[in-house]
């Protein structure tokens, strides 16, 4: 499907040393093939859910969590706020796609620009990864994600509706922050020095997702992280 709905060329770029943003990374076969996985972790062994913030008030967005459960504002083994049980391991096709993306992000050895001082693909090996699904409305506000004992980049995966991401820097989360468009198949990293930068999702744009991507509504969003735990 072609036409201004649904933009395909945008251009890669560079938020800041270490971010960088690669429209269009996935290709549809990919983007289906994921949706499907995340529809069977939705399921269980540890079912998404809203998780709740320390105020009690539950997130606008569902989470589900791979190899280990994220909760505010921790990560522990098992899901002690949806049952007790462990959720499911990062399978070996997740820990692969995320190095090809850091390779895709920062370059691989013997690539011109090849730059790994920020992280080598070899060595990234995330162990946790947490779902995101935005229905119509849901947001994520401001935040660092610090609660992983490394300083490893996040790799994050956008499949289904266009989100306004906002990038900012890493110490307020208030201005000068950047807005992008994450779209289906967009692929942003964020380590080295943006490792800590704020980051959120003020809002989606509903309707905006190919029905090729295999999502028909919403937005999904996958971090791969390194956790540092054992
Ligand atoms: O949905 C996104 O693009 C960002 C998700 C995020 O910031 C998070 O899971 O910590």
């Amino acid at each position: 499907m072609t036409g201004s709905l649904f933009p395909r060329d945008r251009d890669r770029a560079e938020l800041g040393t270490g971010a960088v943003h690669v429209p269009g990374w996935l290709d549809f076969d990919a983007q289906r093939g994921i949706v499907e996985a995340c529809r069977q972790w939705a399921i269980g062994p540890v079912p998404m859910r809203a998780a709740v913030l320390p105020g009690g008030h539950p997130m606008s967005v569902q989470t589900v969590c791979l190899g280990w459960h994220w909760q505010p504002y921790k990560y522990t083994r098992t899901a002690d706020d949806v049952g007790g049980g462990r959720v499911a391991e990062v399978p070996d096709w997740l820990i692969t796609l995320g190095r090809r993306a850091l390779a895709e992000a920062y370059g691989a050895p013997g690539q011109p620009g090849y730059a790994p001082e920020l992280w080598k693909p070899e060595d990234y090996t995330p162990d946790t990864a947490l779902i995101n699904y935005y229905a119509h409305g849901a947001h994520m506000g401001m935040h660092q994600d610090k609660d992983e004992k490394s300083s490893a980049p996040v790799v994050s995966l956008s499949i289904g509706d266009t989100c306004i991401f906002r990038f900012g820097n890493t110490s307020t989360r208030t201005k000068p922050y950047t807005d992008i468009e994450l779209g289906s198949g967009d692929l942003f990293v964020f380590g080295g020095p943006s490792r800590f930068a704020y980051h959120g999702v003020p809002k989606t744009l509903p309707g905006t997702a190919d029905p090729d991507c295999g999502l028909a509504q919403g937005r999904i969003n996958i971090t791969l992280r390194m956790t540092g735990m054992s």
